[in-house]
């Protein structure tokens, strides 16, 4: 497609998928190329034909952060005043699921990226990391509040102080990412999970993904109250009754997504 330059996307039936395409700058996440990734998730939240979205890079980077050279000279002035990189925080409104599919580096922002989406896939020589303190700056993309709901302090204060990369293993190990595949395996099996949860009932999906990420906001008591309220909330829906029909008659649903 035409439209965009620094990304490609194209749909596997109802999965959209974005790859990420700088090559030469390991997928550097400029300004421009975000606002890429931004207009393309949009347009897949919006279409009625896509449920289920996956990022990708290619084989050598998910993203190798954010594009150092466009800090080059900026002032705290600049940065405050233009809210610099403001944008990056468009994912967290998407509604569909999103699943990383992570090859190469994912350091920095493109760590960040990868943990803004619901579900990461990574290949065995995936490279994670936040390094901005060797660039005398820290995370600004939710790198040390997401590192550390997902691996806990003592680990997120070692990647984060230290700026030290970790494989795909470790971030298996500590439950960042959830299933570590071969190199070649690892878009296949985004876009294959990405089918199966686009062949459920739709909006059970994005209420499921409505409330586990309220967990990382509200209190357990609130965070229950609010899932009972929107599991309530579900028996509305067309496709309760025809999954509960099917699984007591035995046979497959059809979901209408209503
Ligand atoms: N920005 C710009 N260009 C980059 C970046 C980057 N992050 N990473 C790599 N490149 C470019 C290189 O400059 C090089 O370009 P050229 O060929 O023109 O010199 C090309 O990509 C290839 O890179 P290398 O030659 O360095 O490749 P190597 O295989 O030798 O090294 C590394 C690979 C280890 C990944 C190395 O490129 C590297 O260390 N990159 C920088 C990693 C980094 O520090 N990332 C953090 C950036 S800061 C950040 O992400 C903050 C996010 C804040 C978001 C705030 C939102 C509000």
């Amino acid at each position: 497609r035409k439209d965009y330059h620094d990304i490609l996307i194209e749909s596997h039936g109802k999965v959209g998928l974005i790859t990420l395409n700088r090559p030469k700058a390991l997928n550097a996440l400029s300004s421009h190329l975000f606002h890429e990734i931004n207009s393309a998730l949009e347009k897949y939240d919006e279409d009625p034909n896509i449920s289920t979205i996956v990022i990708t890079g290619n084989e050598r980077a998910f993203a190798a952060g954010a594009d150092i050279k466009e800090m080059v000279g900026k002032s705290f002035a600049d940065v405050y005043k233009t809210a610099f990189l403001g944008h990056w925080g468009k994912i967290n409104d998407i509604r569909k699921p999103v699943i990383a599919a992570v090859n190469g580096f994912a350091l920095g922002g493109g760590c960040e990226l990868a943990m803004s989406c619901d579900i990461i896939y990574a290949g065995e020589k995936a490279v994670f990391g936040q390094p901005e303190i060797k660039l005398g700056i820290i995370p600004g993309a939710g790198g040390t509040q997401r590192l550390v709901r997902a691996i806990g302090k003592s680990k997120a204060m070692e990647i984060v102080l230290s700026g030290r990369n970790f494989t795909a293993k470790e971030a298996e190990q500590w439950g960042l990412v959830s299933k570590v595949l071969p190199v070649d395996k690892v878009l296949d099996e985004a876009i294959k999970l990405g089918q199966e949860i686009a062949s459920l009932s739709q909006p059970s999906i994005q209420a499921a993904k409505e409330s586990i990420n309220r967990a990382f906001e509200l209190s357990l008591k609130e965070g229950c109250h609010f899932e009972r309220k929107l599991f309530y909330s579900l028996f509305a829906l067309k496709d309760k009754e025809e999954g509960i029909d099917a699984f007591v008659k035995k046979r497959d649903p059809k979901w209408t997504d209503e």
